[in-house]
């Protein structure tokens, strides 16, 4: 299948005076080498000049000592260059012997191999300062891990994939190929360092991708992914013990299946020796976990992780933990408590090399949720944040939804961990990185929003939350508008039109999005199953735990100490903002409290009158989107301007089914009519 080479389609550059004509490369190790190559390819595409490469490490070193401003200099691991050890690090600086890449190690390297062809890209102001000595970029990642995670099964289908089918997989066997390096070369050129190729439900065939059977796949896979920096890691059955040790348990205490895993992960160490570890869903949604042996969380991952240790493995245990067989009636369960209940109490009790993934939201993606008050809480325990590009809960890429502001959100997100009066930098983004409690095993994980589509994304813009979460992670500081402004040049040129209507596009999208489908952070009101377009009750009486609580008087969960308690999972003073209906951020207010429809928003307007005119208007503004992206008929390319402008036709009239599902549904239940006399069904 053909493919696309999203934002690394180097069109000609012709503004830029690039004065090098030759690079010195240290290439002792494969990752140097692929930067040198990385940026020969670019320069020879973009500038039409094609770079000698000198990959010899002697003549190197003299042609440091001279003064040759024409050359290029590739290096690592090298203190008289680098201004940063940060791994993943680098320096981008004019010297005497002329410009000078130095990563803090190779993986630095490539990153900044990366960055300078962005500022090529990008036709970057940044780029002649850089080149004339007058200034010195230098970055350090902001997270350690940088991670994506495919929900791809072995039969090539996707759990929540809307871009086609799975290029990892396909009945059952590994595919290894072009489009393996090309994902690799993405994933690298935004400092993405770790992926996970298949699902975290892990069943039938993918329970064995830890056997003899699939091994020399993986060892291909992980061959081609290190040459970009990249390190394998899959989803493992926590049940394995039973389905291929031919054992009637998998107690994490017991003794057999103790040796069952040890013996395993020897196999699949001496197999792939920079095997970077396991992603693990135990106990959730069906999966087999320790709950079933009376044992914790921690005796489940600790397990695993005294089996991967001796070869500097990681164990990545989700906390994605809840009852997904509750009662609607109970008004006590709240699903939103349960990552809090579940792990909280272990908090200190997980070996080093285990890292708790944690999803944004105590719920699951939906377009606005509060933050996980896990984040909070643990101060013991190495913390990663679970984001989702795949857009499960808004829109599934026929919609357009740019994330990075959400995620951004996130990041900012005051836990108050370091003490009620917000002193400390204690923030989503200080704790997942490592700064506030010093946690070396740490970061940021988003699931991934790829497949064998042409355009890898399904919606050509989506590929702006695949590249945004890249960039995100490696440095937290970016804004969206910076994110999303660079992946547009980069992808689409320098055209002044399309980046201004692309850039007001994707950031208007999220807010858009949210205001007809689930304003003030109510959620759920989609079809069972699948999850797309709008079902007010689709799971108001079901097990799983989300509900909205609407009734003739008002809509919403209450959650305070009145409610379900959970406020109280947060610090202060997080707690009594939440707690209380005029201190509780607006958006967040239906999450939190079950509010009278009469009840008065800060506008002056009524609850329901709220709900009538964000379904009405977000449905308006998405016809408007449709109308914008006319604009650039002629300036883009005939294929791309019709895959995108039908994905904003269906986007627009999609939101007027849910605009006019939603709002018939309030007016029949509140009976109060819409003061704009509005058609309401
Ligand atoms: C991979 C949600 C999704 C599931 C997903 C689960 C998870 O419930 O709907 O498809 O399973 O989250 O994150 O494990």
């Amino acid at each position: 299948m053909e493919y696309t080479k999203a934002w690394l389609n180097y069109r000609q550059v012709e503004q830029i005076r690039f004065p090098f004509d030759t690079i010195y490369v240290q290439n002792d190790c494969v990752v140097a080498e692929t930067a040198a190559k990385e940026l020969c390819l670019a320069v020879k595409e973009l500038l039409k000049i094609k770079l000698q490469c000198i990959a010899n490490i002697a003549e190197m070193q003299t042609a440091l000592q001279k003064d040759n401003r024409n050359a290029l200099f590739l290096l690592h691991d090298n203190a008289a260059y680098a201004q940063t050890k940060v791994p993943g690090g680098y320096t981008i600086s004019l010297q005497e012997a002329g410009l000078i890449i130095c990563g803090s190690d190779a993986n630095g390297l490539l990153y900044g191999v990366f960055e300078l062809i962005r500022l090529i890209q990008t036709e970057s102001p940044l780029l002649s300062k850089v080149c004339h000595g007058k200034e010195a970029l230098v970055k350090s990642p902001s997270n350690p891990l940088r991670m994506l995670n495919h929900w791809d099964n072995m039969d090539g289908s996707i759990e929540r994939g809307y871009s086609g089918n799975s290029f990892f997989f396909a009945k059952d066997e590994m595919i290894v190929n072009e489009r393996t390096r090309e994902y690799a070369r993405l994933l690298a050129s935004v400092g993405i360092n770790a992926t996970v190729i298949n699902n975290v439900n892990v069943k039938q065939a993918a329970t064995w991708l830890i056997t003899e059977r699939y091994f020399n796949g993986l060892k291909q896979m992980a061959a081609i992914f290190a040459e970009y920096g990249v390190k394998l890691f899959l989803s493992l059955n926590f049940a394995a013990p039973m389905e291929l040790g031919g054992l009637n348990l998998c107690d994490p205490l017991d003794d057999k299946v103790r040796a069952f895993w040890k013996k395993k992960m020897q196999e699949v160490y001496d197999a792939i020796p920079d095997f970077g570890g396991f992603l693990v869903k135990a106990d959730s949604e069906g999966r087999p976990g320790p709950f079933t042996y009376g044992r914790n969380h921690a005796d489940g991952a600790n397990m695993l992780a005294e089996a991967v240790a001796p070869y500097g493995g990681l164990i990545i245990w989700r906390c994605f933990v809840y009852n997904c067989t509750q009662d609607w009636r109970d008004y006590k369960t709240d699903r939103a408590r349960a990552g809090y209940d579940n792990f909280m109490p272990l908090d200190g009790k997980f070996l080093d090399n285990v890292i708790l993934q944690i999803k944004n939201g105590p719920m699951d993606f939906q377009v606005r949720e509060a933050v996980s008050p896990l984040f909070s809480g643990l101060r013991q325990t190495n913390q990663m944040l679970e984001v989702q590009a795949a857009q499960e809960y808004t829109g599934q890429q026929k919609h357009l939804c740019y994330l990075v502001p959400m995620w951004k959100e996130v990041l900012q997100f005051k836990t108050y961990a370091g003490g009620s009066d917000g002193a400390a930098a204690d923030t989503v983004a200080d704790i997942v990185s490592g700064r506030f409690y010093g946690q070396k095993h740490c970061g940021m994980a988003a699931v991934a929003n790829t497949g064998n589509d042409e355009n890898w994304t399904g919606h050509d813009m989506a590929a702006a939350n695949f590249y945004g979460f890249g960039r995100l992670a490696y440095d937290t500081e970016l804004t969206s508008e910076e994110i999303a402004s660079e992946w547009i040049r980069c992808t689409y040129g320098s055209d002044t039109e399309v980046h201004k209507i692309m850039l007001q596009l994707l950031m208007e999208s999220w807010p858009i999005y949210e205001s007809y489908t689930s304003p003030l952070g109510i959620g759920w009101m989609v079809n069972p199953n699948h999850h797309y377009g709008p079902n007010v009750d689709g799971y108001e009486y079901d097990r799983w735990g989300t509900y909205h609580r609407s009734d003739c008087k008002g809509m919403g969960v209450d959650r305070t100490m009145k409610g379900t308690g959970y406020t109280m999972q947060y610090n202060e003073p997080n707690a009594s903002m939440y707690e209380s209906m005029e201190t509780c951020p607006e958006e967040l207010l239906l999450f939190f409290h079950h509010v009278p429809y009469t009840w008065k928003l800060k506008t002056g307007k009524t609850l329901i009158q709220h709900i009538y005119d964000s379904h009405f208007e977000g449905a308006m503004k998405a016809q408007q989107m449709l109308e914008q992206f006319r604009a650039l008929k002629e300036r883009l390319e005939p294929e791309v301007y019709a895959r995108i402008y039908e994905r904003f036709k269906l986007q627009s009239d999609h939101s007027k089914e849910w605009r006019d599902r939603i709002n018939t549904y309030y007016y029949r239940i509140s009976g109060i009519p819409d003061e704009k006399g509005r058609t309401i069904y």
